[in-house]
């Protein structure tokens, strides 16, 4: 392996020093950390607007029950678009999931 190509080598000497190793390790770690934050925050999402899908139906039932004519209109006339929106939002999700485990 030739070291003048090597990433960590920020000011192209050719040789890798301790501090470039250092900046280049930081450099590294937070870049997994971001990677694995945003796992966690798209998983969190995905959850969420699964939840809210699933509690949907619910929220309709609620409103009716509690006599709120205009609240249950509402829900209803926003399921199509609200429906789609989360099936937008998982399918992006797993794709997203997919794509960069072939990636690897
Ligand atoms: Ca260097």
């Amino acid at each position: 392996m030739s070291e003048s190509n090597h990433p960590a080598d920020t000011n192209g000497d050719g040789k890798v020093s301790d501090t470039e190793e250092q900046m280049y390790l930081e450099f590294k770690r937070k870049e997994l950390e971001d990677a694995d934050a945003m796992r966690d925050a798209q998983r969190k999402m995905t959850w969420f607007a699964l939840g809210g899908l699933l509690l949907y139906p619910f929220a309709v039932v609620l409103a009716s029950l509690a006599g709120l004519d205009e609240a249950q209109k509402t829900l209803g006339s926003m399921a199509p678009t609200y429906f789609v929106a989360v099936a937008g939002i998982v399918a992006a999700f797993f794709g997203s999931q997919a794509y960069s485990s072939n990636k690897k």
